[in-house]
């Protein structure tokens, strides 16, 4: 809290004055102190290099990536000694899921606080270390930022709901009745409170603002500019398709989230390379607009992806398609994240099958899109032993064989599954491992421009096998890869005529191919069951 005594904290302690109770005065309730202080923008600038947003992202979960004090919870402490990992490996962002003050403790989406850091994570000062130190790493950090809602515990809130004539009644969605006829996710929004109904679709202590009020969407512009101010670098946006309700059946994806959305990348704009990408499940196309996030997550995408992976032959004609029809090229790209209803960890899905494994991670990370690794995969992560829903998804980081290279104390949640023989200590020096199949896609985005932010083209699913070209520039790639269990060979066209035996950037598991073409721009390459091959060449 700082001492700057916000316009809306005067207004309210008047308010409560006039009334004869609360803000300490006696006799009545005292009302928790409010900070809606506006703040201007100031831009410390960025350090970071041209195009750094269209590297390979991280999602962390601090809680879950290292504790540094043995308290068994992980911290930006924590995460600042894995900024070395995190380099090694190619990654060029953090999305960090959200690092505010919370009322959940756990995830962190009931948000508190909007300007102060969990505390069990650390303090400001310690973001800003992170900071500092990913920035000399050539890492950008994005802070996941919630404007749906707050804590019912956040003090904007708690104004909110004392009374109906507060000075923040109108900051939330009230209703003095019981509004009927709606339902959302299976379930009714509308909650009671001593003073009226009001709305929260997600959970009863997750209050929903009324960002049709302008000053509400003053507020979160201050906290947007409050870290950027401080050297973040853009922002992950939590549930985009719910910020405004218009009625029981306009309560998703809303004309006015587009406009807000839009009017907060123009806020971004004023800051030197930041980046946006936002959660729209139900409307990546729409929100990933460049008038609008500019980025938004490919949801779908990645149910496909590891179906084709998996051989289905339908799912692998959708995944070549997916970036031909009508998809932004820098779409978020994942296979899972935190929430289960993207899907379980691969390492799940796949049924512990490791050529499936590298099949999707290689598809996703060579196709268009920002992709968003989710800590551990990297390595293999399984979900919770014992563990369902979420929490089975948001296990302490597999550093070593046990949890001791988590915390030198008792883990806040029980581990993956497969620990004992998938975690970074075991893969590190082995080069075929998960992990060094990682590092050779991000080195390879890295090391061509084509394949970090090219144009998608000549997409052709020939039954089990994915042929694409990326280009940039002069850069050119072209991705094959065969998901089927037998070889097979695949006529290849549209390439640059006389390319005379180029050697291969990468391939797996075979090595040592060659790609030669004709006069007319095709070639034929003989692709083994499983495989995937990555060439890259010069106009
Ligand atoms: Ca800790
Ligand atoms: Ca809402």
């Amino acid at each position: 809290m700082t001492t700057h005594k916000p316009i809306l904290a005067l207004a309210l302690a008047a308010l409560l004055t006039a009334c004869g109770g609360g803000g300490g005065s006696g006799g009545g309730t005292t009302l928790p102190e409010v900070d809606t202080s506006a703040v201007a923008p100031a831009d410390p600038g960025s350090a970071l290099p041209a195009n750094w947003q269209n590297g390979t992202f991280m999602q962390v979960f601090v809680r879950a990536y290292k504790d540094s004090d043995g308290d068994g919870i992980g911290d930006l402490k924590g995460l600042t000694t894995k900024l070395d990992y995190l380099k090694d490996l190619g990654v060029t962002g953090l999305w960090l899921m959200p690092v505010t003050a919370s009322q959940d403790h756990d995830h962190g989406y009931a948000v508190a606080d909007f300007r102060s850091i969990e505390s069990a994570y650390g303090s400001l000062a310690d973001l800003d270390e992170l900071l500092r130190q990913a920035h000399a790493r050539g890492i950008g950090v994005i802070l996941d930022y919630v404007m749906n809602h707050s804590a019912a515990q956040n003090p904007l809130f708690v104004n909110s709901s004392a009374a109906t004539d507060n000075a923040l009644r109108d900051w939330y969605v009230w209703s003095a009745s019981h509004p009927g006829g709606w339902s959302i996710y299976g379930s009714d929004p509308w909650h009671v409170a001593g003073s009226g109904w009001y709305f929260g679709a997600f959970w009863d202590q997750m209050p929903e603002f009324n960002l049709l009020n302008p000053v509400v969407l003053g507020y979160h512009f201050d906290n947007l500019r409050f870290w950027l101010n401080r050297g973040a670098d853009g922002f992950r946006f939590d549930a985009v398709g719910n910020l405004v309700e218009n009625g029981p059946t306009a309560w998703e994806n809303q004309p006015q989230n587009y406009a807000i959305m839009g009017g907060v990348r123009n806020l971004l704009a004023g800051y030197a390379q930041r980046y946006m990408v936002c959660e729209a499940p139900a409307d990546p196309a729409g929100f990933g607009a460049a008038n609008v996030c500019g980025s938004a997550f490919a949801f779908g995408h990645q149910h496909d992806v590891v179906a084709a992976a998996q051989g289905n032959t339908a799912a692998i004609r959708s995944v070549a398609g997916y970036f031909a029809t009508g998809q932004a090229s820098n779409q978020g790209t994942l296979i899972s994240n935190h929430d289960s209803f993207a899907g379980d960890r691969l390492y799940d899905q796949v049924g512990g099958n490791l050529a499936q494994y590298r099949l999707a991670a290689a598809t996703y990370l060579l196709q268009p899109g920002i992709p968003f690794i989710y800590y551990g995969e990297e390595v293999g992560m399984a979900g919770g032993a014992g563990l369902s829903g979420d929490p089975k998804l948001r296990t302490p980081m597999s550093w070593t064989a046990n949890a001791a290279g988590f915390t030198s104390g008792s883990p806040f949640r029980g581990l993956s599954a497969n620990i004992g023989s998938f975690n970074v200590e075991a893969q590190a020096a082995d080069p075929g491992s998960l992990l060094a199949f990682y590092k050779s896609m991000l080195t390879l985005r890295k090391a061509s421009p084509a394949l970090a932010r090219g144009a998608y083209e000549a997409p052709v699913a020939d039954g089990s096998v994915l042929s694409f070209q990326r280009h940039q520039d002069a850069q050119h790639a072209l991705v094959v890869i065969n998901y089927g269990a037998v070889g097979t060979s695949v006529a290849l066209g549209g390439l640059k005529p006389n390319l005379p035996s180029v050697p291969a950037a990468f391939t797996w598991p075979a090595t040592g191919a060659t790609l030669s073409t004709g006069a007319d721009g095709t070639a034929r390459l003989a692709v083994p069951a499983q495989s995937v091959w990555v060439f890259t060449f010069a106009d």
